[in-house]
């Protein structure tokens, strides 16, 4: 990462072929994605991991960080960067214990009190969502643009926190007015018909919002 991550994308096998993992990675890296999740829910580890080996030296040629979904195991034999957890996903400590130090390890939360609580046991960085009802966690309800500036006062100003659910070029604006500083979007971006030039936007508004003098 050249700059303070912005973009997060997720390369989410619920939206992506598998065939196509390296073409979407591809395209995403290229836009100015900051960070690259692989989401694969419901699909065998086997999978998973011959997915992740061919992704991952892709973000290594990008200088970006690969972060598995769900599996710290996993992520630490292929090599990962990071993983994400979920509330139900187990403790910090779990997860160092099964990678070893030096890897990221992100939180989902769903509200203050979850980022609050994510701080205060040490992640590397939380998402903060679902902002808006979405169909990539569906049946999660969405927790609204309120408390984003709170979160980013308490949270989001010691450790890297990314709103996502939801979002899209459209309503990215009022994200961002609310106070968001760093975001994730991933069905928006998936399924743009030009998905390395609606990263490429994406990334930028976010850096005009965030960081007026940058050259993104
Ligand atoms: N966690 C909270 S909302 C969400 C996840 C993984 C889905 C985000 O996807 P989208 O398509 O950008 O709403
Ligand atoms: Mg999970």
């Amino acid at each position: 990462m050249t700059h303070d991550p912005y973009l997060y994308c997720i390369l989410d096998l619920g939206y992506v072929a598998e065939a196509d993992a390296e073409r979407v990675a591809g395209a995403l890296l290229a836009g100015g994605a900051d960070l690259l999740q692989l989401r694969a829910k419901g699909h065998p580890l086997a999978l998973i991991e011959a997915v992740a080996r061919r992704v991952l030296p892709l973000c290594r040629a990008a200088g970006v960080p690969f972060i598995l979904n769900d599996y710290p195991a996993l992520a630490a034999s292929v090599g990962a960067d990071g993983v994400h957890l979920g509330q139900d996903d187990g403790t910090l400590r779990a997860a160092r214990d099964l990678t070893g130090g030096g890897m990221l390890i992100g939180r989902s939360t769903h509200s203050l009190a979850q980022a609050r609580a994510a701080l205060a046991e040490g992640f590397d960085y939380i998402g903060f969502g679902p902002l808006f009802p979405t169909p990539t966690k569906a049946g999660r309800p969405a927790i609204g643009l309120g408390d984003v500036a709170a979160m980013e006062r308490d949270v989001g100003a010691r450790l890297p926190a990314f709103c996502i659910g939801g979002i899209h070029p459209g309503n990215l604006p009022q994200v961002l007015a609310a106070g968001a500083r760093r975001i994730v979007m991933v069905s928006a971006l998936l399924q743009a018909d030009d998905l390395r030039a609606a990263t490429r936007a994406v990334a930028s508004a976010v850096a005009r919002a965030v960081a007026p003098d940058s050259q993104l």
